[in-house]
Protein backbone atom coordinates (compact mmCIF):
# COMPACT_ATOMS: atom_id res chain seq x y z
CA UNK A 1 0.00 0.00 0.00
CA UNK A 2 1.25 3.64 -0.99
CA UNK A 3 0.47 6.42 0.95
CA UNK A 4 0.17 10.05 -0.06
CA UNK A 5 1.52 12.76 2.12
CA UNK A 6 -0.94 16.13 1.71
CA UNK A 7 1.25 19.41 1.94
CA UNK A 8 -1.94 21.33 2.10
CA UNK A 9 -3.25 22.17 5.58
CA UNK A 10 -6.21 20.06 7.34
CA UNK A 11 -7.59 23.04 8.82
CA UNK A 12 -7.95 26.35 6.86
CA UNK A 13 -7.44 29.44 9.36
CA UNK A 14 -11.36 30.95 9.08
CA UNK A 15 -10.01 34.54 9.14
CA UNK A 16 -11.99 35.74 12.00
CA UNK A 17 -10.83 38.91 14.08
CA UNK A 18 -8.36 37.99 16.92
CA UNK A 19 -6.13 40.27 18.84
CA UNK A 20 -2.67 38.00 18.29
CA UNK A 21 -2.95 37.87 14.59
CA UNK A 22 -2.01 39.81 12.01
CA UNK A 23 -5.09 41.54 10.40
CA UNK A 24 -4.69 45.54 9.99
CA UNK A 25 -6.97 48.20 10.15
CA UNK A 26 -8.01 50.59 7.67
CA UNK A 27 -7.14 54.30 8.09
CA UNK A 28 -7.12 55.59 4.59
CA UNK A 29 -9.60 57.76 2.56
CA UNK A 30 -13.08 56.62 3.31
CA UNK A 31 -15.46 56.71 0.86
CA UNK A 32 -18.82 55.87 1.07
CA UNK A 33 -21.20 52.63 -0.09
CA UNK A 34 -23.83 53.50 -1.97
CA UNK A 35 -26.88 54.35 -0.49
CA UNK A 36 -30.20 52.66 -2.07
CA UNK A 37 -32.69 55.77 -1.76
CA UNK A 38 -35.05 52.95 -2.99
CA UNK A 39 -34.77 49.46 -1.56
CA UNK A 40 -34.74 46.76 -3.70
CA UNK A 41 -35.62 43.33 -1.98
CA UNK A 42 -34.60 41.18 -5.57
CA UNK A 43 -31.40 43.95 -6.16
CA UNK A 44 -30.31 43.24 -2.46
CA UNK A 45 -30.35 39.71 -2.58
CA UNK A 46 -28.36 40.22 -5.87
CA UNK A 47 -25.93 41.71 -4.22
CA UNK A 48 -25.40 39.39 -1.65
CA UNK A 49 -23.96 37.28 -4.02
CA UNK A 50 -21.90 39.71 -5.91
CA UNK A 51 -21.11 42.31 -3.62
CA UNK A 52 -21.31 40.67 -0.46
CA UNK A 53 -23.14 42.79 1.66
CA UNK A 54 -26.69 44.79 1.69
CA UNK A 55 -28.09 48.08 2.87
CA UNK A 56 -31.50 48.44 4.21
CA UNK A 57 -32.56 51.62 4.96
CA UNK A 58 -35.31 52.32 7.82
CA UNK A 59 -35.61 49.75 9.55
CA UNK A 60 -36.25 51.17 12.50
CA UNK A 61 -38.24 54.27 12.97
CA UNK A 62 -37.29 57.26 15.10
CA UNK A 63 -39.05 55.93 18.32
CA UNK A 64 -37.51 52.31 17.94
CA UNK A 65 -34.37 53.52 17.82
CA UNK A 66 -34.59 55.80 20.99
CA UNK A 67 -35.72 52.74 22.62
CA UNK A 68 -33.25 50.50 21.62
CA UNK A 69 -30.09 52.76 22.45
CA UNK A 70 -32.21 53.60 26.19
CA UNK A 71 -32.27 50.07 26.69
CA UNK A 72 -27.97 49.36 25.69
CA UNK A 73 -27.30 52.08 27.91
CA UNK A 74 -29.37 51.01 30.66
CA UNK A 75 -28.54 47.08 30.70
CA UNK A 76 -25.23 45.73 32.21
CA UNK A 77 -24.94 47.84 35.08
CA UNK A 78 -22.30 50.79 35.78
CA UNK A 79 -20.33 52.48 32.73
CA UNK A 80 -16.99 52.08 34.53
CA UNK A 81 -16.50 48.47 33.97
CA UNK A 82 -16.55 48.68 30.34
CA UNK A 83 -14.27 51.64 30.23
CA UNK A 84 -10.64 50.41 28.96
CA UNK A 85 -9.26 53.57 27.85
CA UNK A 86 -6.75 53.27 30.96
CA UNK A 87 -5.77 49.93 29.28
CA UNK A 88 -5.24 51.66 25.97
CA UNK A 89 -8.40 50.86 24.44
CA UNK A 90 -11.85 52.51 24.48
CA UNK A 91 -15.37 52.39 26.09
CA UNK A 92 -16.24 48.93 24.79
CA UNK A 93 -19.46 47.64 26.03
CA UNK A 94 -20.61 44.61 24.08
CA UNK A 95 -23.99 42.84 25.54
CA UNK A 96 -24.95 39.37 24.54
CA UNK A 97 -28.60 39.09 23.15
CA UNK A 98 -30.53 36.51 25.24
CA UNK A 99 -33.22 35.82 23.46
CA UNK A 100 -34.87 33.07 25.39
CA UNK A 101 -35.00 35.20 28.20
CA UNK A 102 -36.28 38.47 26.87
CA UNK A 103 -39.26 39.12 24.74
CA UNK A 104 -38.46 42.60 23.59
CA UNK A 105 -35.56 41.16 21.14
CA UNK A 106 -38.61 39.81 19.61
CA UNK A 107 -39.67 42.57 17.46
CA UNK A 108 -36.48 42.65 15.45
CA UNK A 109 -35.63 39.63 14.56
CA UNK A 110 -38.24 39.24 11.79
CA UNK A 111 -37.84 42.90 9.72
CA UNK A 112 -38.88 43.22 6.47
CA UNK A 113 -36.21 43.04 3.96
CA UNK A 114 -34.03 41.76 6.23
CA UNK A 115 -34.97 38.71 6.68
CA UNK A 116 -36.09 38.09 3.59
CA UNK A 117 -32.55 38.68 2.25
CA UNK A 118 -31.25 36.10 4.94
CA UNK A 119 -33.87 33.87 4.20
CA UNK A 120 -33.31 34.27 0.36
CA UNK A 121 -29.54 33.54 0.85
CA UNK A 122 -29.05 31.39 3.66
CA UNK A 123 -32.31 28.76 3.13
CA UNK A 124 -36.35 29.71 3.78
CA UNK A 125 -35.74 27.87 7.52
CA UNK A 126 -32.71 29.69 8.16
CA UNK A 127 -32.49 31.04 11.92
CA UNK A 128 -31.38 33.90 13.99
CA UNK A 129 -27.85 32.63 15.37
CA UNK A 130 -26.93 35.08 17.74
CA UNK A 131 -27.29 38.84 18.83
CA UNK A 132 -25.40 41.23 21.03
CA UNK A 133 -25.73 45.23 21.32
CA UNK A 134 -22.32 46.96 21.40
CA UNK A 135 -21.64 50.53 22.34
CA UNK A 136 -17.92 51.76 21.65
CA UNK A 137 -16.54 55.05 22.41
CA UNK A 138 -13.14 56.57 20.71
CA UNK A 139 -10.28 54.68 20.10
CA UNK A 140 -12.17 52.08 18.97
CA UNK A 141 -11.43 50.48 15.77
CA UNK A 142 -11.79 47.17 13.99
CA UNK A 143 -9.16 45.72 11.41
CA UNK A 144 -10.18 44.51 8.68
CA UNK A 145 -10.96 40.61 8.43
CA UNK A 146 -13.36 37.77 7.61
CA UNK A 147 -16.02 36.25 10.09
CA UNK A 148 -16.09 33.37 8.67
CA UNK A 149 -14.63 31.73 5.82
CA UNK A 150 -16.91 28.40 4.98
CA UNK A 151 -15.25 27.58 1.73
CA UNK A 152 -11.24 28.35 0.96
CA UNK A 153 -10.66 28.11 -3.22
CA UNK A 154 -7.90 29.47 -5.12
CA UNK A 155 -8.94 33.11 -6.39
CA UNK A 156 -9.33 32.29 -9.86
CA UNK A 157 -12.63 29.75 -8.93
CA UNK A 158 -14.17 32.01 -6.42
CA UNK A 159 -14.09 35.09 -9.05
CA UNK A 160 -15.69 32.57 -11.35
CA UNK A 161 -19.12 34.01 -11.99
CA UNK A 162 -20.17 30.20 -12.73
CA UNK A 163 -19.07 29.19 -9.08
CA UNK A 164 -21.60 30.24 -6.39
CA UNK A 165 -20.04 30.28 -2.90
CA UNK A 166 -22.86 29.49 -0.29
CA UNK A 167 -23.45 31.86 2.65
CA UNK A 168 -23.62 29.89 5.99
CA UNK A 169 -23.95 32.74 8.00
CA UNK A 170 -24.55 37.06 7.53
CA UNK A 171 -25.00 39.34 10.03
CA UNK A 172 -27.37 42.79 10.28
CA UNK A 173 -26.13 45.21 11.41
CA UNK A 174 -28.79 47.79 13.38
CA UNK A 175 -27.33 51.70 13.66
CA UNK A 176 -28.57 53.62 16.33
CA UNK A 177 -26.36 56.76 15.25
CA UNK A 178 -26.51 58.90 12.17
CA UNK A 179 -22.94 57.46 11.47
CA UNK A 180 -20.21 59.91 10.80
CA UNK A 181 -16.32 59.12 9.78
CA UNK A 182 -15.16 60.05 13.43
CA UNK A 183 -17.35 57.75 15.47
CA UNK A 184 -16.07 54.62 12.80
CA UNK A 185 -18.44 53.38 10.37
CA UNK A 186 -18.00 49.66 9.77
CA UNK A 187 -16.30 49.28 6.61
CA UNK A 188 -17.01 46.94 3.97
CA UNK A 189 -14.64 45.78 0.62
CA UNK A 190 -17.40 44.79 -1.64
CA UNK A 191 -16.77 41.34 -3.42
CA UNK A 192 -13.79 40.64 -1.24
CA UNK A 193 -15.26 37.42 -0.94
CA UNK A 194 -14.31 36.40 -4.15
CA UNK A 195 -10.90 36.22 -3.34
CA UNK A 196 -11.41 32.54 -1.85
CA UNK A 197 -9.95 33.33 0.87
CA UNK A 198 -9.55 35.74 4.66
CA UNK A 199 -7.16 38.75 4.51
CA UNK A 200 -3.74 37.93 5.39
CA UNK A 201 -3.03 41.78 6.67
CA UNK A 202 -4.28 43.62 3.70
CA UNK A 203 -6.83 46.22 3.83
CA UNK A 204 -8.17 46.11 -0.15
CA UNK A 205 -8.92 43.57 -2.56
CA UNK A 206 -8.07 43.44 -6.25
CA UNK A 207 -7.59 47.18 -5.92
CA UNK A 208 -10.61 47.65 -4.19
CA UNK A 209 -10.62 49.85 -0.93
CA UNK A 210 -12.69 49.52 2.21
CA UNK A 211 -15.91 51.51 1.91
CA UNK A 212 -17.82 53.43 4.73
CA UNK A 213 -21.70 52.15 5.55
CA UNK A 214 -21.97 55.65 6.23
CA UNK A 215 -25.94 54.81 7.00
CA UNK A 216 -28.52 56.46 9.45
CA UNK A 217 -29.87 55.73 12.80
CA UNK A 218 -32.24 52.87 12.06
CA UNK A 219 -30.57 51.76 8.69
CA UNK A 220 -29.45 47.87 8.71
CA UNK A 221 -26.28 47.01 6.84
CA UNK A 222 -26.03 43.36 6.29
CA UNK A 223 -23.10 41.38 5.02
CA UNK A 224 -21.91 37.47 4.42
CA UNK A 225 -19.30 36.04 6.73
CA UNK A 226 -16.60 35.66 4.23
CA UNK A 227 -16.65 39.42 3.11
CA UNK A 228 -14.07 41.64 4.58
CA UNK A 229 -14.71 44.37 6.72
CA UNK A 230 -14.09 46.17 9.74
CA UNK A 231 -14.55 49.54 11.59
CA UNK A 232 -12.83 52.88 10.94
CA UNK A 233 -11.60 54.51 13.93
CA UNK A 234 -13.50 56.64 16.37
CA UNK A 235 -11.72 60.15 16.60
CA UNK A 236 -14.19 61.70 17.80
CA UNK A 237 -13.34 64.31 20.23
CA UNK A 238 -16.39 64.84 22.53
CA UNK A 239 -16.37 61.51 23.62
CA UNK A 240 -19.41 60.40 21.31
CA UNK A 241 -20.19 56.62 21.34
CA UNK A 242 -21.09 54.15 18.67
CA UNK A 243 -24.38 52.21 19.33
CA UNK A 244 -25.13 48.65 17.36
CA UNK A 245 -27.07 45.94 17.51
CA UNK A 246 -26.20 42.78 15.36
CA UNK A 247 -28.07 39.95 14.85
CA UNK A 248 -26.39 37.00 13.13
CA UNK A 249 -28.65 35.12 10.76
CA UNK A 250 -27.41 31.56 9.84
CA UNK A 251 -28.19 28.04 7.53
CA UNK A 252 -30.16 25.99 9.60
CA UNK A 253 -27.00 22.99 10.57
CA UNK A 254 -25.23 26.30 12.19
CA UNK A 255 -25.35 26.18 16.19
CA UNK A 256 -27.17 28.73 17.29
CA UNK A 257 -25.51 30.63 20.58
CA UNK A 258 -29.01 30.52 22.62
CA UNK A 259 -30.94 27.71 23.49
CA UNK A 260 -33.42 26.47 20.35
CA UNK A 261 -36.83 27.55 21.23
CA UNK A 262 -37.79 23.76 21.51
CA UNK A 263 -36.12 23.15 24.55
CA UNK A 264 -38.95 25.34 26.24
CA UNK A 265 -37.53 25.25 29.74
CA UNK A 266 -34.70 27.07 29.01
CA UNK A 267 -37.21 30.34 27.88
CA UNK A 268 -39.37 32.59 29.91
CA UNK A 269 -42.94 32.19 29.32
CA UNK A 270 -43.69 35.93 27.93
CA UNK A 271 -40.86 35.02 25.32
CA UNK A 272 -43.27 31.89 23.91
CA UNK A 273 -46.48 33.93 24.62
CA UNK A 274 -45.18 36.53 22.83
CA UNK A 275 -43.66 34.72 19.76
CA UNK A 276 -45.59 34.44 16.75
CA UNK A 277 -44.77 31.26 14.53
CA UNK A 278 -42.80 33.18 12.19
CA UNK A 279 -40.67 34.35 15.52
CA UNK A 280 -41.03 30.45 16.90
CA UNK A 281 -39.28 29.19 13.75
CA UNK A 282 -36.31 31.74 13.56
CA UNK A 283 -35.16 31.21 17.34
CA UNK A 284 -35.80 27.08 16.31
CA UNK A 285 -38.83 26.22 18.07
CA UNK A 286 -41.73 24.08 16.96
CA UNK A 287 -44.77 25.52 14.57
CA UNK A 288 -47.85 24.10 14.14
CA UNK A 289 -48.42 22.02 10.96
CA UNK A 290 -50.72 24.59 9.49
CA UNK A 291 -48.64 28.11 10.70
CA UNK A 292 -45.74 26.08 9.05
CA UNK A 293 -44.82 28.10 5.91
CA UNK A 294 -40.92 27.90 6.36
O1 LIG B 1 -18.06 47.17 14.70
C1 LIG B 1 -18.16 47.00 13.50
O2 LIG B 1 -18.52 47.89 12.75
C2 LIG B 1 -17.79 45.66 12.92
C3 LIG B 1 -17.87 44.55 13.92
C4 LIG B 1 -17.32 43.26 13.42
O3 LIG B 1 -16.81 43.16 12.36
C5 LIG B 1 -17.38 42.04 14.25
O4 LIG B 1 -17.98 42.07 15.34
O5 LIG B 1 -16.84 40.99 13.85
FE1 LIG C 1 -16.61 41.04 11.85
Amino acid sequence: MTTTTLNAPRVIENGHYKKDQKFKVYDGPLENLPYPEHFDLDAAIDAMFTDGYAIIPGVLNKQEVADLRHLMNTSGGPDEQYDETKKGWCFNKHLNVEFHKDPHFLRYINRPGVVDIARAVLGNNCRVQSGSMWITGPGRRMPIHADFLPVALPEEYASDPRVIIPIHECVAQFYLDDLTADIGPTVVVPGSFKSGRAPEGETEWNGIKPKAAMLKAGDVLLFRFDCWHGAYSNTNKEGRRRHIMQLAYAHRRVEPGYPPMVYDKYYNPEVLAQATPEQCQLLGGRVKPEEKKY
